[in-house]
């Protein structure tokens, strides 16, 4: 076990997954999920072994063209965020390399290339990450240490299972908070930067010369889906995140609780993206609440969506393999939803007409028109989006696989564990409780417009997100 000079992070939120011992070497911080410098446990824990061997520290990202529903619009907005981190780092010296292809791969080759000692990586529950270091610690002879760096309970530390729902998770959570929501500690001054003229691989060959961004971008680009435009309403990075918080605390959390299911009202916080790329921290974000407005009803019911409800996510798809399916409803949702399979529907929708806003409801194919236009719907009506798609089509399993692969083609935030925890419960009631039975949903719960009608002004939303063309 490590004795580093200086403990910075707590040893519940690392797992070391492979039984390597440590080497001379490096560390590589391989930066998956939490791409930021500031408040990242993953970083932090990378310096205290690099203090500990006496060594540097290099922060590695492994880019894929082939993340599974990425486009232009999300691969344009984390390389914005991925060049701005490579300048932070620089100002503090401290080495950056963006390598591509098959990320264990890539990964597995710069360790060997640089002899590193040791490999830290952050924490993510969903399966693609979890089969990249299923593959990366076949080909390393290195310790691979995982820190959850996105909870601000980690996740394994929260639950052993899956939970029932938020309110079986919150009284666990509740009790941890307070060991957890500690502030960051600086990034040690006495880092040993390694040699001035960069690192060199063992061909003698320096590796951190400044990304290329064009270059990356030019052969990225030609590989993947560019037809979805990237947004403009919405600077990515570090420094633009911690802006739209301040902006949200200062304008919006004070009346969050009562304005944040209306869709017209620009009463939420727009951090999911932010939270997704992991270019803020969820614990940064909690910590400036409780300093600038402790205990009030707006930051409760914003922390509440914040930590108990986002780390639910993180508890389910960690937890259950078949977070994107059907087969991970629970038993009573599946049953249920089986026994109204072959219930007359009313209208069927094809996926194009679907994603072209084309059905009769002109409330739902405004949301889809935000969805599609600013990348970014409203929590409110994505609920009511998601479930009609179960009301308009042949199957649940249809209507599930076609709210992930919508979800994931056009929300900035999307292929998150938020994002299949959100569709599994508009379609498949997890997290949720049985209802009054009724046709298709069975005891699935139900939304409609008229719900809509009572919470906000639906014409104004139809009209503000309904595009020219339907
Ligand atoms: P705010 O109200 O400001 O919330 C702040 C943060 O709290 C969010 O950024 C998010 O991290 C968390 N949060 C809020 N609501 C939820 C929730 N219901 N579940 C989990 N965390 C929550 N969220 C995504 O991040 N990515 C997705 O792809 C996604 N898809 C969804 C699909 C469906 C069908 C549903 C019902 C919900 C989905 N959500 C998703 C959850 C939620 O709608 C968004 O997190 C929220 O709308 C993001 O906007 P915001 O940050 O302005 O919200
Ligand atoms: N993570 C990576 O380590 N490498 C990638 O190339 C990569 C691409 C990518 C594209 C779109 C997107 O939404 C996420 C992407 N991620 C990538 C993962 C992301 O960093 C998050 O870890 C997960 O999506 C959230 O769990």
């Amino acid at each position: 076990m490590i004795r580093p000079d200086t403990v910075l992070v707590n040893r519940k939120r690392i797992l070391q997954l492979n039984g390597r011992k440590l080497l001379q070497g490096p560390v590589i911080y391989w930066m998956s999920r939490d791409q930021r410098v500031r408040d990242n446990w993953a970083l932090l824990y990378a310096f205290e072994i690099a203090a500990e061997l006496n060594t540097y520290v290099l922060v590695a990202f492994a880019l894929t063209g082939s993340f599974p529903g990425a486009n232009l619009r999300h691969y344009g907005f984390m390389l914005r965020g991925l060049a701005e981190i490579e300048r932070m780092l620089a100002a503090k010296n401290i080495p950056f390399r963006l390598v591509t292809g098959n990320p264990p791969e890539s990964i597995g080759m710069l360790a060997k290339d640089v002899k590193a000692g040791a490999i830290v990586t952050d924490f993510d529950p969903l399966r693609i990450k979890k089969e990249w270091k299923n593959e990366l610690v076949k080909i390393i002879d290195v310790p691979l240490f995982e820190v959850d760096a996105h909870n601000v309970v980690p996740c394994h530390i929260a639950s052993d299972k899956q939970e029932f729902g938020a309110y079986t998770i919150r009284p666990k959570i509740k009790r941890l908070l307070n060991e957890y929501i500690e502030e960051f500690p600086e990034i040690p001054a006495s880092v040993n930067i390694g040699n001035r003229e960069g690192v060199k691989g063992t061909n003698g060959r320096v590796l951190t010369t400044p990304t290329d961004w064009d270059a990356v971008k030019k052969i990225l680009f030609a590989s993947i889906n560019t037809e979805i435009r990237e947004v403009t309403w919405l600077v990515p990075g570090e420094d633009a995140a911690r802006t739209v918080l301040d902006n949200f605390i200062r304008n919006r959390l004070p009346v969050y609780n009562e304005r944040r299911n209306d869709p017209n009202a620009g009463a939420v916080s727009d951090l999911s993206p932010f939270l997704h790329f992991g270019q803020i921290s969820a614990q940064r974000i909690a910590l400036e609440l409780i300093k600038t407005s402790p205990g009030d009803q707006n930051s409760e019911a914003f922390l509440e969506e914040l930590i108990v409800r986002r780390e639910l996510s993180d508890n389910f798809c960690h937890y259950n393999p078949f977070y994107d399916s059907f087969e991970g409803f629970p038993s009573w949702a599946k049953s249920t939803l089986h026994s109204h399979r072959n219930d007359e529907r009313e209208y069927i929708y094809s996926k194009d007409q679907f994603e072209t806003g084309s059905t009769h409801d002109r409330l739902w194919n405004a949301a889809q028109g935000e969805m599609v236009t600013k990348g970014k719907m409203h929590g409110y009506m994505r609920m009511y989006w998601a479930k009609k798609i179960l009301e308009w089509t042949s199957s649940p399993e249809e209507a599930l696989a076609i709210a992930i692969s919508l979800n994931d083609k056009y929300e900035l935030d999307g292929r998150d564990p938020n994002g299949y925890t959100g569709c599994a419960w508009s379609v498949g009631g997890v997290h949720d409780r049985a209802w009054g039975e009724r046709p298709v949903f069975g005891k699935v719960r139900y939304m409609n417009d008229k719900g809509c009608k009572r919470k906000f002004n639906t014409a104004e939303y139809i009209k503000t997100h309904l595009n020219q063309r339907s």
